[in-house]
């Protein structure tokens, strides 16, 4: 354990001006900008200046190397800051009065087109569950000594994300994390509940099972002392609280209420400056970040992941699409030891658990924190560390809605498998069902989603998934179903398959209603009347081939059948396509019309209409 060598005065001095720097160019490019949060920058100022000088260990011609160090500024309207101390370290040379200019790259909340950041932020709440992600991979994939730290605002800290973040940071003695909590007192548009009231904190911190410290984050030896005191902290992970003032030397916002997000006047920039230039010590010390400990390969998204052996199934088996997503899982796993599975304590309905019983290592479990479980999903991917799975059911990822939607800005790679869609689940009633998730995903910037409709094609989804950039969602089901695809049938990503082929309608089914489909029409050809029946496989991208062929071949008579609310799901997807195409079609759409309720799965269909009799109803209809 290396002992604690105090900050010489020069050393300090020179810490001390760098922190004042970064608050000048802070209000410069705030200023410049007209917009932006420079109050929210001040305070966090010396804090960032000892971690970016001192203590994170980085190429500063190289910060996106995989060797380096992580930071996550969760209080990301602070970007100003990070684009200052990476000027003060000599990274960015770009003028920071470029901030949040069209043609820069310095936005308004940090983007990950910079390559000193991993996750976007802006999104209060989200950072210590990306960073804990990035740990967690850090010590359990990459199995390597670069460390992840994580700036968080007070007002911030109301979210349950955050203390659903220490959790699984504690939980698995993520050593590797340091969190700070830069507590100055003010939110937006009042002051925090707690203002400054410091032992709260170390309480809810320790409570947390956080190794806590609470020092004056203006002090820059207290910083210092902390930073080392985190390093050395084995077991756990450490929280720091620093006490700070909202707009720190400025004279006339320090701590005071509705300044934030408020850039100054040309007038008011010009005095801030020249009163924080009186502060500045003259030294001729110079700090220079440390080097990584360790190299670690880059690594680029994998696109050639395989099944360890293609799907086997007899014809006549009855399997549910999620157990075959537990079975690809494992055989994803046993092809690349970079593949790795999240769950929110429902592993053992979602089949991830599988995956877990042959690679615990590669397993984490969330427990019941969904935003938790794809927020270190998003930062576990990150930098191509892993290709990475999060699965629960369905119905729960709406939770952590905005954690996808930001996982988008991001860039993310993440794939979020949802069990027990629809009302097919039956007995356990709507609460648990699913019924929104496909519009949600379909709507995400980039995403994939797969709905497959039996176990073949879940096995070959899971596969392609962990192959496509951007969030992927595979849909599993409940029921145990038979197998509709061959073994060796082919699959990709806007491919559907003529299950069945007849000129009296086409008819669009996907998960159990493909199965739903199948049986009205043998229904219907016993009375003579063939129809096709259509597997999407992803209801986006939507196989515009599929659509136009189906419209051919029965004049313009389609169904879509689906175990999903009536909106944004297969019946739009399939409309999409035929207004876009501008196809002379008419979509019927069998969905579900409401809020379910307990039942068999046979009688919430019929219930629902979304069963064979009312497919067979809809063709007759026509
Ligand atoms: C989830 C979320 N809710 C609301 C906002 C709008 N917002 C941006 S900054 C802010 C106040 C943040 O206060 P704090 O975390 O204390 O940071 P400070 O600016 O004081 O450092 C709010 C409410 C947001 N960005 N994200």
């Amino acid at each position: 354990m290396s002992e604690y060598q105090k900050l010489s005065k020069a050393d300090a001095a020179e810490l001390q001006n760098a922190g004042h720097r970064l608050r000048i160019d802070s209000i410069i490019s705030t200023t410049a900008a007209g917009s932006g949060h420079p109050s929210s920058c001040t305070s966090a100022a010396d804090i960032m200046s000892v971690l970016f000088k001192k203590y994170l260990r980085y190429d500063v011609n190289n910060p996106g190397d995989a060797a380096a160090d992580r930071f996550v500024l969760s209080k990301g309207h602070a970007a100003p800051v990070l684009y200052a101390a990476m000027k003060e370290v000599g990274h960015l040379t770009e003028p920071l009065t470029n901030l949040r200019k069209f043609t820069s790259d310095l936005e308004g909340h940090p983007p990950t087109t910079l390559p000193f950041v991993d996750v976007a932020t802006g999104s209060l709440g989200q950072g210590l569950a990306n960073a804990c992600g990035m740990a967690w991979v850090a010590k359990n994939i990459d199995k390597a000594p670069y460390r992840v730290f994580c700036m968080m605002g007070d007002g911030e800290s109301a979210e349950g994300s955050v203390w659903e973040a220490m959790q699984f940071a504690s939980h698995y003695k993520l050593d590797n994390l340091c969190a700070i909590i830069d507590v100055n007192r003010l939110g937006q548009s009042e002051a925090t509940a707690l203002g400054h009231e410091m032992e709260i904190y170390r309480a809810r911190g320790e409570a947390w099972g956080m190794h806590t410290l609470v020092i004056d984050g203006h002090d820059v030896n207290a910083v210092d002392k902390a930073f080392h005191e985190a390093e050395i902290t084995k077991g756990k992970p450490t929280l720091i609280i620093a006490k700070t003032f909202k707009g720190k030397h400025m004279p006339e916002q320090e701590d005071r209420d509705n300044w934030h997000g408020k850039p100054m006047s040309q007038d008011f920039c010009d005095k801030i400056k020249k009163h924080i230039e009186g502060l500045m010590e003259s030294t001729d010390a110079k700090i220079t970040p440390r080097a990584p400990l360790q190299a670690v390969e880059n690594l680029q998204f994998a696109s050639d992941v395989k099944l360890s052996s293609p799907p086997s199934y007899e014809k006549t088996d009855k399997v549910a699409t999620r157990k075959a997503y537990g079975t690809a899982l494992t055989k994803l796993g046993d092809s690349s030891d970079r593949v790795i599975a999240f769950d929110g304590d429902t592993k053992n309905s979602t089949f991830s658990i599988d995956f877990m019983k042959k690679y615990p290592e590669r397993f984490g479990e969330c427990f019941i924190a969904e935003q938790l479980l794809a927020g270190v999903t998003i930062g576990a991917t990150c930098r191509n560390r892993s290709i990475a799975f999060a699965s629960t059911f369905s119905a729960f990822f709406s939770r952590a809605a905005d954690q996808i939607r930001m996982g988008a800005i991001s860039k993310t790679n993440a794939n979020f498998v949802g069990s027990h869609a629809g009302v097919s689940i039956g007995e356990d009633g709507p609460s648990q069902m699913a019924l929104e998730d496909l519009a949600f995903f379909r709507a995400i910037p980039g995403s994939t989603v797969f709905y497959p409709s039996d176990a073949v094609s879940c096995e070959r989804a899971v596969e392609i998934a962990a192959n496509t950039e951007g969030v992927c969602f595979i849909r599993t089901s409940r029921p145990a179903t038979v197998n509709v695809h061959a073994n060796d049938a082919q699959f990709a990503a806007g491919k559907a398959h003529f299950v069945r082929s007849g000129k009296a309608a086409a008819i669009f089914g996907s998960g159990i209603t493909l199965h739903n489909a199948l049986e009205a029409a043998e229904t219907l050809a016993k009375e003579g009347i063939e129809v096709s029946v259509i597997d999407p496989f992803t209801i986006k991208p939507m196989d515009v081939d599929a659509v136009k062929k189906a419209v051919e071949e029965t004049g313009g008579k389609l169904i879509t059948v689906e175990d999903h609310y009536a909106f944004g799901g297969l019946h739009s997807a399939v409309s999409e396509v035929v207004c876009s195409e501008g196809l002379g079609a008419k979509v019927k759409s069998l969905a579900v019309p409401g809020v379910s309720r307990s039942g068999k799965a046979a009688e919430l269909m019929a219930a629902a209409k979304i069963d064979a009799a009312a497919i067979v109803e809809a063709v007759k209809s026509f």
